[in-house]
């Protein structure tokens, strides 16, 4: 037997072309290495910022848009709410030129790309800014930007429903199933696993950080492991409001570092911020798993001290997950060496969940066509 399509990694983009495939009535398989959703990637920690007016480049703004439409139809066919339109905010405190990684100018970028593509949104001033958000200390310099159709995604939820609706369509999915080596079969691909051999007339290669196990070493130096810290952080006595804040973003120097995120509260009782680390690991199996009291004590007062009211210097939790990285946090979205029929994408950097709905759609249908 041979599949149409195999999509190796079941993450964020996996998850969404695996669904998209399924509708297509292909014989379909998806395989991961864990059981998704899971903790050990780049797609937990209960929210993702979605957002339209993409600072990384503005050929991703309709992405955006498509993905929200996706989310919604998921949502009116499940029942179950994965996005959730709160608004959100990118503050930028305008001391020094700041660059989200890979993109300068990202504030400018964001208003431009908003009025070019017809994206609501507001600017406010650093004074309305507090009156309407007071945790935010924000310079008289700073500057804000506001888009109305934000908010965040619920990104486990994204894909284990994504992919009950693939099984769903007829789409078979092995879990807790690491791909071993991929090879050519004539004309198809061959997959290896602990149990046996796969035949594939295509492959999807979306495999997060795993993706450096497929490529011939020049190439893996594209691709660079960051671990990155999810905190959450208890609210002030006496603090009102976190739970009907915007997402919000906030860049102030000239480092990819100097930014921190994060999102309203969802219990009342805790919010979840977190910055953006470029330090390298050559591979997720280095990733360090555990967070230590001195990080924490060093986040409180890097990122928070200072900078955001209405929270206590007391962690509740932190999580760790990773990004694959791009030198400009573009996706790559190629066929891989020798092998045209494998697909490979890698569409990461940190902002890529947002489009992860519409891209699954766009590589299914590249996929299948033909
Ligand atoms: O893409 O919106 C985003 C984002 C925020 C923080 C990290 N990524």
């Amino acid at each position: 037997m041979i599949y149409d399509v195999v999509v190796i990694g079941l993450g964020a983009v996996g998850s969404a072309a695996l669904f998209q495939l399924s509708k297509s009535g292909k014989n379909v398989l998806g395989i991961d290495r864990y059981d998704p959703p899971h903790t050990l990637g780049s797609s937990h920690g209960e929210t993702r910022i979605t957002r339209l007016a993409v600072g990384e480049g503005e050929d991703y703004v309709a992405l955006a848009k498509r993905s929200h439409e996706i989310w919604r139809e998921i949502e009116a066919e499940t029942g179950v709410e994965i996005m959730t339109t709160t608004s959100g905010i990118l503050l930028d405190s305008g001391t020094q030129p700041w660059a989200k990684h890979g993109s300068e100018g990202f504030w400018d970028r964001t208003v431009s790309f908003a009025k070019r593509q017809a994206v609501s949104h507001e600017i406010l001033s650093p004074k309305s800014l507090k009156s309407r958000f007071p945790a935010f200390h924000l310079e008289p310099s700073g500057k804000v930007y506001l888009e109305h159709q934000a908010g965040f995604l619920r990104p486990e939820l994204a894909i284990k429903t994504q992919l009950e609706l693939a099984r769903k369509n007829g789409a078979h999915i092995l879990v807790n199933m690491p791909v071993e080596e991929l090879g050519k079969n004539g004309e198809s691909i061959l997959i290896r696993t602990r149990e046996g051999e796969i035949f594939a007339r295509k492959v999807l290669l979306s495999a997060g950080g795993w993706i450096k196990d497929f490529l011939p070493e020049e190439e893996k130096t594209k691709y660079k492991i960051c671990r990155q810290v999810l905190h959450w952080l208890e609210i002030e006595e006496g603090f009102t409001g976190w739970k009907g804040y915007p997402v919000w973003m906030w860049g102030y120097g000239s480092e990819p570092e100097n930014f921190i995120y994060g999102f309203p509260s969802l219990d009342g009782m805790t919010v979840k911020m977190a910055t953006e680390s470029f330090i390298e690991i050559q591979h997720p199996k280095y990733l360090n798993r555990e967070v230590s009291p001195k990080e924490q004590e060093a986040f409180w007062r890097d990122k928070v001290e200072g900078k955001i009211q209405g929270l206590k210097r007391a962690f509740v939790k932190s999580v760790v997950c990773f990004y694959t990285v791009t030198v400009d946090a573009r996706f790559i979205i190629k066929p891989l060496e020798e092998m045209e029929n494998v697909l490979l994408v890698s569409a990461c950097s940190g902002h890529g969940f947002k489009h992860s709905a519409a891209l699954g759609e766009r590589l299914a249908k590249e996929l299948i066509k033909g």
